[in-house]
């Protein structure tokens, strides 16, 4: 495995490349275009403008997270054509620039959602959290205005104001999607995009939806063992594989994460590996990687990934706020740093252990 950072561009992020390249052990960074919106073809020269100003750094670009899919693709609209031209476009791009691994998601209206931005734990550090009670009252369009408020100036990644703007619109589109409708919807896409992927190499890397379950009564299908696996069957091709997200699929219980990893031999192109406290099944937090500082066992999940034979990259996802650092929430230095650490601690105990 490689271990990597996400990265927002100099333009958006508090962390820099420098700092990244001084944790030991992180060599890549995940990133994207940031200005691009969903169904624009990525220009060639800031992709290689994008490569040059991180391995000017001392750092790979060793995938991108993510290129955003249309609504007009999930919904499955006349015009989605046009958008998968576009989406095949970038993907070629992408390949003649020598990247090999592409993180999407094909969660309708919003991306991840949460309902406390810093919720406080016991030691101090500030959190992500979600509750079911505080989603099941409040309207989507409320949702945004929660979210936004308690960002420290950040713009989220899937909650960008001009598109919250549309939002009764977004939900109107999706009127008539379910999730039959939703699996059919990804099969034509991936089925036209992966000829693209197999001349080049893309791993193709679909993210879960987060939280696993229907949030306001919209179609959510990448949420456990059986639609992902349904998900490989449909369109059989390596090219067509997953990001294994420990705290998006473990936002369900019900998932075992390690058996779930061993059943997508072969088809996990990317790992994104952090922990969740639960309070209740419907109450969670995002811990410190640490397994005793949350539900999950860490050991258990990167074992399971070793087992597979897992060579992709891999990130430790979201941290927590320490130490007084202002960041975006979720992607401040430290508490990513300190994940990274003790994954890669994780990681070479098993490979020694395993000698
Ligand atoms: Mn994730």
């Amino acid at each position: 495995m490689q271990m990597t950072l996400r990265w927002y561009g100099s333009k958006y992020d508090t962390v820099t490349l420098k700092q990244i390249r001084q944790i030991p052990g992180v060599t890549g960074v995940i990133s994207t275009l940031y200005g691009t919106a969903p169904g624009e073809v990525w220009e060639m020269d800031d992709i290689l403008a994008l490569k040059k100003e991180i391995e000017d750094a001392g750092l790979e670009l060793t995938g991108i997270e993510s290129v955003n899919v249309h609504d007009a693709i999930k919904v499955g609209t006349p015009d989605r054509d046009k958008y998968i031209d576009n989406y095949i476009t970038t993907l070629e791009r992408l390949g003649q620039a020598g990247i090999h691994m592409v993180c999407y998601n094909f969660m309708p209206v919003f991306d991840w959602t949460r309902t406390e931005l810093a919720r406080v734990r016991p030691d101090g550090s500030t959190v992500l959290a979600y509750t079911q009670e505080a989603v099941d009252a409040l309207k989507p369009e409320e949702m945004f205005a929660s979210i936004s408020s308690d960002a420290n100036g950040a713009i989220l990644p899937g909650w960008e104001p001009e598109r919250m703007e549309h939002i009764k619109e977004l939900f109107e589109m999706y009127k008539e999607v379910d999730d039959e409708k939703l699996f059919a919807n990804l099969k034509y896409f991936l089925e036209r995009i992966m000829p693209v992927c197999d001349k080049y190499d893309i791993n193709m890397a679909i993210h879960p939806d987060d939280p696993a379950w229907s949030v306001f009564g919209l179609p959510r299908i990448i949420i456990n063992k059986e639609n992902i696996l349904r998900m490989m069957k449909m369109v059989d091709n390596p090219h067509n594989g997953v990001t294994f997200c420990s705290g998006s699929y473990g936002t369900n219980l019900e998932n075992d994460l390690p058996d779930m990893i061993r059943s997508l031999k072969g088809r996990i192109h990317f790992a994104h590996v952090r922990n969740l406290k639960f309070n209740s099944p419907t109450d969670f937090e995002e811990s410190a990687h640490l397994s005793s500082d949350g539900t999950f066992d860490m050991y258990e999940i990167m074992l399971a990934l070793y087992d597979i034979g897992f060579d992709g990259p891999i990130r430790p996802d979201h941290g927590r706020m320490i130490w007084d650092e202002v960041a975006m929430p979720g992607y401040g230095l430290y508490d990513r740093a300190l994940g990274a650490t003790y994954l890669n601690g994780l990681w070479e105990a098993i490979c020694k252990s395993h000698k």
